[in-house]
């Protein structure tokens, strides 16, 4: 199985400077080009004039990206609004069916047993015991009709339900003030959210689309939905949860991604 790297359609070379070194870190240039936050295109000259070093060896270009990436990513914590809602649509905006992406083809996806499947807990909550699908399908569910937007450059509006995040930490007796949330997957794929973000009203752990119980590409029987992040974000076929004030690093995180990631 070959891991599929999103490729960009807005990176933008500057002219007169060697583009190798950024091409190598194309998905933290693609990141901090999205993010505007040279506000222009980034190039070794703006790197330069940014940290005030000759931005120019290979090792270093990394480095510095890595360091505006890192930045980028404490600012938009700090500017997160946790009321700010994400725009939703309505119902006959919605695309039937969703559109599938993981870091592989949907050929190779592994179809979970519903039957079988346990979610489970591991760290600040007090509560551990591990749930069935039945009983996560037992709890009041919430709607989000959002855009998912993917780093690849496709979005679509998403119609989403299950239980609300929020509602479910309170649930387990998680502990409310720890940093992170961290899922676990079964395909290997990890991802990690701040608490801000899981505690928002328009965070839910979803079991259905488009009313519907999710189809297997889609994260059967339990998958991350969140109307204010980034579609690499809503980890699919989640199978543990773990709140921990250690910081979790993610699949795309440790390739140079953003870990932040909001919309
Ligand atoms: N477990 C797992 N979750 C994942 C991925 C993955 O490869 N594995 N890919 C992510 C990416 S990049 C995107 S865009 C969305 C796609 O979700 P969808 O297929 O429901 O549209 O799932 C995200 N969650
Ligand atoms: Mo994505």
């Amino acid at each position: 199985m070959s891991i599929r790297t999103p490729t960009s359609s807005i990176f933008r070379p500057a002219k007169g400077v060697d583009q190798g070194a950024l091409k190598a870190n194309q998905s933290l240039v693609d990141d901090i080009n999205r993010r505007n936050v040279l506000r222009g295109a980034v190039s070794l000259g703006a790197l330069s004039m940014l940290t005030g070093c000759d931005v120019s060896e290979a090792d270093s270009v990394q480095s510095v990206l890595r360091a505006v990436s890192y930045w980028n990513d404490r600012v938009q914590a700090a500017i997160f609004r946790p009321g700010h809602l994400a725009p939703t649509y309505s119902e006959a905006q919605v695309v039937k069916p969703p559109r599938f992406n993981a870091y592989y083809d949907v050929e190779d996806v592994k179809p979970l047993d519903g039957a079988t499947w346990k979610l489970e807990l591991a760290g600040l909550i007090a509560d551990k015991r591990a749930w069935t699908a039945q009983q996560i399908y037992e709890l009041p569910e919430q709607e989000l009709i959002v855009k998912h937007i993917c780093v690849e450059g496709w979005d679509y509006i998403g119609q989403w339900s299950g239980v609300s995040l929020r509602k479910f930490l309170e649930r387990i007796g998680a502990d409310l003030t720890a940093k992170y949330i961290a899922f676990k997957c079964a395909d290997d794929y990890t991802e990690s959210i701040d608490m801000a973000t899981a505690l928002h009203p328009q965070t839910i752990l979803a079991t259905k689309y488009a009313k519907q119980t999710i189809a297997d590409p889609f994260g059967f029987p339990l998958r991350l939905r969140m109307g204010t992040k980034l579609g690499f974000k809503n980890a699919k076929w989640i199978t543990a949860i773990e709140v921990t004030n250690t910081f979790p690093d993610t699949f795309w995180h440790k390739q140079g991604f953003n870990w932040f990631a909001g919309i």
